[in-house]
């Protein structure tokens, strides 16, 4: 009888712990799991900017719960854009430790930051930096986000979507990318005619619309575009 007795308040202890377990468990992974995006805005910039022109895109943060400090870096290809400027923002009553590095060879811009007061936490946007841009040359680009860390007052990593940019500001039907559409791009494309992919005289950039024939169709694109030059 109090062997059974022992045996039942051993198994009641270990049932309460199991369950404290279990339930220590499930309030780890709701508070691990968090609706926190990161994200490039204006998400596509497609215009005709010429060369030198400036323009600014914000890094953004929503539905941030606890956030003490980020590591962003944001990668672009450095013959569309240069970075000329970089600006972390955070919220006035922190005073926040930044750190930048933009590397215009490789097409890498890198802002870490780490507050000194409270930490932040908001479902409302919250720009965490401002990066200006300058056109460098004609083309596209991702505005990549990649590598992005954002930590909690904890230390803990707080997990996020991100969703980059895209920038474009090539001419249709100029293949070179310098600007015009004209009778280079034509040469260009009327070298690789007739070729597709593996073809001695495959040249990508000459598919304009992506079909894997260089045909007749790619040089109307270039044709009804022949002369259009973006504004200097
Ligand atoms: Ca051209
Ligand atoms: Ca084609």
């Amino acid at each position: 009888m109090k062997k059974g007795l022992v045996i039942t308040l051993t198994s009641i202890l270990t049932l309460t712990l199991m369950t404290s377990i279990a339930i220590v468990s499930v309030v780890r992974l709701a508070g691990g799991v968090s609706s926190a995006k990161l994200y490039v805005e204006p998400s596509s910039i497609c215009e005709a900017l010429s060369l030198g022109q400036r323009f600014f895109i914000n890094i953004t943060v929503i539905d941030i719960i606890n956030m003490y400090s980020y590591d962003i870096k944001l990668g672009y290809d450095a013959e569309v854009l240069n970075v000329v400027g970089v600006a972390a923002m955070f919220p006035e009553e922190n005073l926040p430790t930044p750190n930048f590095d933009v590397d215009n060879v490789i097409g890498l811009v890198w802002i870490n930051v780490t507050y000194d007061g409270e930490p932040v936490t908001t479902d409302v946007p919250l720009t965490l930096g401002i990066i200006e841009f300058k056109v460098q040359g004609y083309g596209e680009t991702l505005l990549n986000l990649y590598d992005t860390k954002i930590v909690d007052s904890e230390g803990d990593l707080i997990t996020h979507d991100v969703e980059g940019g895209f920038f474009n500001n090539a001419l249709e039907g100029d293949i070179n990318n310098d600007g015009i559409v004209d009778i280079f791009d034509l040469v260009i494309a009327a070298a690789a005619f007739g070729s597709y992919p593996g073809h001695p005289r495959w040249n990508p950039i000459a598919d304009i619309n992506n079909d894997g024939l260089i045909d007749i169709f790619d040089l109307v694109i270039i044709g009804v575009n022949f002369g259009k030059s973006l504004p200097l």
